[in-house]
């Protein structure tokens, strides 16, 4: 099938697009390097060195023997996508080219402007181009599981039935998302959702997990084939986080309680995840929607597995409870469905003691490259500015 991969340099658009190539796919990218702008902005990289995308995609083919076309260009720009879905006629797109962070789209005023703007505007471009050239191609979407929020309720997916006044009816399952990037994501899904029932275009929107993870069996063919990993506190999300705290023998950074549960997967089921849908594609006029996750953990479940794990390896890591910089619950109850992408089959990688030891075994072969500085969390919801000196010395124990 011919896949055209939009953010195709990020952490989660490369290892998809060699994993679909090398299962023989036609596979293209496209990419405007923002993400490599924006650890420019914040003074953050990853934490293996990370070659450019074009010289990824030659490693890849020396490596593989497998082509992976590249396009250079930003989604915001209707001509760049027009141009490409034309040149390359794609049979499906997978749509990661979004600002994927929601610290980043709380820093403030412009960020979050820019979170939203950039979000809405490349998905509705693409949009537009899919009716107007009518490939008949599918679009897979990279969604969120923070759409939803944390509801008193069990989660579906993607849509309830509502009995109400003595009527019913199947409606999009109520969001109430807990920042402005997890917002962006919801305004994609509602435009996606109405061009597909306006123009007959096909769409899976995957409401995706929080993904942990460093390799795939294609990164560990190359140095060079090496995915963006982050740890920082803007692009870094849980696990890997705390793998990396773990590592340079500094304690995990448990915010609050620790109570807040969400769903987390392998970057490996991920990726499966994606060919599952494009192997089995929505029809035309079909939004569906797949929750995209494989456990439910609460964030000092995961703390402790991590901690307990990087013990056995004799590392010292403590957990440390540091103030919340976000609004979210402390405890709630949290139980998504998540059943269809299973019924395709999917066989989840689950976070076991051998994955974790991999991991940390990875990241402490990187661990030189480690910046302290850059793991506290320096975004405050809230607005109010964060007391990192204070935070620093809370961290160190003091
Ligand atoms: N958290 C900590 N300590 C940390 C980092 C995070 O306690 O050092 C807590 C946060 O307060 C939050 C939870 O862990 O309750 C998850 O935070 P995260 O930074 O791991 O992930 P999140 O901001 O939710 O976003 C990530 C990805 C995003 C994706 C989302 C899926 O960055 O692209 O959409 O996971 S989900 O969380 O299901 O919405």
């Amino acid at each position: 099938m011919k896949v055209l991969i939009l953010g195709g340099d990020g952490y989660l658009g490369w290892p998809t697009a060699m994993h679909l190539s090398r299962r023989g796919h036609d596979v293209a990218v496209l990419d405007n390097f923002a993400k490599r702008r924006w650890e420019l902005e914040l003074n953050v990289e990853p934490l293996l060195p990370i070659q450019t995308l074009h010289d990824r995609v030659e490693t890849w083919r020396v490596s593989s023997g497998c082509k992976i076309q590249l396009f250079v260009g930003d989604l915001r720009n209707y001509g760049v996508v027009e141009g490409v879905l034309e040149t390359f006629q794609p049979e499906a797109v997978v749509h990661y080219g979004e600002q994927p962070s929601a610290p980043y789209s709380m820093i403030d005023h412009n960020r979050s402007v820019f979170t939203q703007v950039n979000n809405v505007t490349g998905t509705l471009n693409l949009l537009w181009a899919m009716k107007k050239l009518k490939l008949g191609c599918q679009l897979v979407k990279l969604g969120t599981m923070g759409e939803y929020g944390t509801p008193n309720i069990d989660i579906e997916e993607g849509f309830i039935e509502i009995k109400h006044k003595g009527r019913s009816d199947i409606l999009p399952f109520p969001c109430q998302p807990g920042s402005y990037y997890h917002l962006s994501k919801v305004h994609d899904s509602h435009n996606i959702r109405f061009a597909c029932k306006a123009w007959k275009l096909a769409a899976t929107d995957l409401h995706q997990g929080v993904v942990y993870g460093i390799e795939t069996d294609d990164t560990k063919m190359h140095p060079g084939l090496a995915t963006s990993f982050h740890y920082d506190d803007v692009f870094g999300t849980a696990i890997n986080r705390f793998c990396v705290q773990a590592v340079a023998g500094l304690p995990l950074t448990v915010y609050g309680e620790g109570g807040q549960c969400r769903g987390f997967l392998n970057l490996r089921d991920t990726l499966r995840c994606v060919e599952l849908a494009i192997v089995n594609p929505a029809a035309p006029g079909e939004y569906r929607v797949f929750n995209q996750f494989t456990e439910t953990f609460s964030i000092l479940q995961l703390a402790e597995l991590v901690a307990a794990q990087a013990r056995q390896l004799g590392l010292a890591a403590e957990i440390r409870h540091l103030p919340n910089p976000r609004v979210e619950m402390e405890q709630h109850h949290y139980n998504p469905t998540h059943t269809k992408l299973l019924d395709l089959g999917l066989e989840p990688h689950f976070l076991s003691h051998e994955l974790l030891d991999t991991m940390i075994a990875t990241i402490g072969r990187y661990k030189h490259r480690i910046k302290q500085e850059i793991m506290l969390p320096k975004v405050k919801w809230n607005g109010t500015d964060v007391e990192v000196e204070e935070l620093k010395l809370m961290w160190a124990g003091a």
